[in-house]
């Protein structure tokens, strides 16, 4: 019945925005509606976009992935439930109010901390994001008070390892050790999903130490949504926590920034638009911190209009949504014939496809030769805390050099190469990697990023037939400007990368309708969604279906392991190769 409602609800919707919109921004989707998935969070709840993506062409595909990008930026609507989203009001005042705080911090680096810590994709933009401000600090000869936490370690940020995310014990160690000594943190805990027990750890502790810590809780459920199961070892769950959190929102002594940005494309999968979003909120949070630092008055306005450039980065990104298809078409042949995507990147662009190439591997159960990421310099320029990483073994090499020593041999014309670059970057350089490169294999793509009035040097047009090559308009404001710019491309080539994989496994047929059937199961969180969405396509009830998912893991023993804790049926998971298909 509410169904029949909604050309009116659309019309009145349409009234009511506030904004001039830079993209057409989609009218609210069905998920939106009481009832839908009711029992599933918004991060876990299948897009009724891509209900029938799994037969659709790759031209087909790249548009789906942009309409559910696209409602990252769309407005709320209170006609339907009222979720707060990225440009409700609740949420521009919630970010200025948090960057007030971290203004403070900015201003005495010497006794304070900003924290930010995420596991698997979110720990990577943790990592990310502390670098390029503290980047931005450096150039205005202040010291840095930017650090990083990733549930793992460093080694998380190149592999992926699922199961630290699990441990809040640790989380609270790894917190305690990087704020030893100092008088004022911000914290940062990103979990899209309001579910990773490593950040309840570390938020509980802050809110016992609430004389030092702010604590700061991003994601994008509702809190009323947040996980509500047993933490292993742990006395309270995410939900409580985030409940405790916010009933200390109003005397701002801890912020929960959490606005709807909609279901994933591919159930689940939040490093895609909740790893943009985090990027997009976070950084305009922190620029806008920054510019109050040099007696700039942080206004809606002044939201708004870093906000609406990363609209436009959707728009100019998409405008390319043909030459993204035959790349995905590219990798997906590369992939299905058992040969591999190679990402090779320069400066922050090389992390930005190391953390797409990573996820392959627990996202859709790929090896993580499949698909690998490159960055230019290695870890100098990965600048992360615990330096070089290659003693650990083939799976922790990552600078170009390391490409060409062990990986480029044996590449061959079933491979598929993307290099990713700014016109800004050393364009000889690159063309000396695709000189080697193209001796193995003619499959040779780019990600190119120019300033208006930039353009693509003949010579390296004629060694790469049909790049895409996006040109930015020149932003003429001042320091920050240049910072924002780079934001931008990051993330517009990681909208690229994000579709260009995902894509790539949806043809290979790792997916039924959005469904991801074949993924790894590593820890808490994913055997919560395994059996979800065994729900979802058996119907039957949830016993049943945890019983069908123990059973395909331990076979004859299920009856023994019935009662055993949610770690031991992970590891048992891990020990197998299969799971749910
Ligand atoms: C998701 C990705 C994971 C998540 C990690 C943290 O696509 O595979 O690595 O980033 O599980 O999730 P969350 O919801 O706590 O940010």
């Amino acid at each position: 019945s509410s169904l029949g409602k909604r050309p009116h609800q659309i019309t009145a919707m349409r009234g009511t925005r506030k904004y001039r919109h830079i993209i057409d921004t989609p009218d609210p989707g069905k998920w939106e509606l009481a009832g839908y998935e009711e029992s599933l969070p918004i991060s876990e709840k299948s897009n009724p976009i891509t209900r029938e993506m799994d037969k659709a062409d790759p031209n087909t595909l790249v548009q789906l992935l942009r309409d559910c990008d696209a409602e990252i930026f769309q407005e709320e609507d209170e006609t339907i439930i009222n979720y707060q989203r990225l440009y409700s009001e609740s949420i521009l005042k919630t970010v200025a109010e948090i960057a007030k705080k971290v203004q403070l911090i900015i201003e005495n680096p010497e006794d304070g901390l900003i924290v930010l810590s995420g596991c698997g994709t979110s720990g990577r933009l943790a990592l990310l994001l502390a670098n390029s401000f503290n980047r931005l600090m450096k150039g205005l000869h202040q010291s840095p008070c930017y650090t990083y936490i990733i549930a793992g370690g460093d080694r998380s940020v190149v592999a992926a390892q699922e199961a630290p995310e699990d441990n809040p014990a640790r989380g609270q160690e790894e917190l305690k050790r990087v704020c030893e000594g100092k008088k004022k943190v911000v914290f940062i805990g990103i979990s899209c999903s309001l579910s990773a027990p490593f950040i309840a750890g570390q938020l509980d502790f802050c809110m016992k130490n609430l004389d030092v810590f702010l604590p700061v809780l991003v994601g994008f459920n509702p809190v009323s949504m947040a996980r509500n199961d047993r933490i292993e070892g742990w006395n309270s769950t995410f939900r409580q926590v985030a409940e405790q959190m916010q009933n200390l929102h109003d005397s701002q002594r801890a912020f929960v920034l959490n606005p709807a940005v909609g279901p994933e494309g591919l159930c689940g999968s939040s490093r895609m638009k909740g790893g943009s979003a985090t990027k997009i909120l976070l950084e305009t949070l922190f620029l806008v911190a920054h510019k109050a630092s040099s007696k700039v008055e942080v206004t809606e306005k002044c939201l708004l209009e870093i906000l609406r450039t990363y609209e436009r980065a959707h728009k100019v990104t998409y405008s390319q949504s043909k030459k993204i298809a035959a790349l995905v078409k590219q990798s997906a042949t590369s992939l299905q014939k058992k040969g591999h995507l190679y990402l090779l990147g320069w400066g922050t662009l090389g992390l930005v496809g190391i953390m797409d190439a990573v996820e392959c591997a627990p996202s859709y159960n790929a090896d993580w030769r499949d698909v690998r990421g490159f960055i230019n310099g290695g870890y100098h320029t990965l600048e992360n805390q615990e330096g070089a990483l290659t003693s650990l073994g083939p799976q922790f090499t990552i600078s170009h050099e390391d490409f060409v020593k062990s990986v480029l041999p044996s590449v061959s014309e079933t491979d598929t190469i993307v290099f990713l670059f700014t016109m800004d970057d050393e364009v000889t350089e690159v063309e000396k990697l695709v000189e080697l490169v193209k001796e193995k294999t003619s499959n040779i793509h780019a990600i190119c990023h120019a300033t208006a009035g930039q353009y693509l040097p003949n010579s390296t047009k004629k060694m790469i037939p049909n790049p895409i090559v996006i040109t930015w308009p020149i932003l003429f404001l001042e320091y920050e400007g240049a910072f924002i710019q780079k934001f931008q491309r990051e993330l517009s080539s990681k909208w690229i990368l994000d579709t260009v994989t995902s894509g790539a496994h949806v043809l290979k047929g790792k997916v039924y309708r959005n469904f991801i059937v074949d993924f790894a199961i590593c820890n808490s969180k994913h055997f919560q969604r395994a059996v979800s969405v065994l729900q979802r396509l058996s119907g039957h009830p949830e016993t049943r279906c945890t019983e069908t998912l123990l059973q395909s893991i331990y076979g004859e023993q299920t009856e023994q392991m019935r009662n055993t804790e949610m770690s031991q049926h992970i590891r048992a998971a891990m020990s197998r190769d299969k799971e749910i298909d």
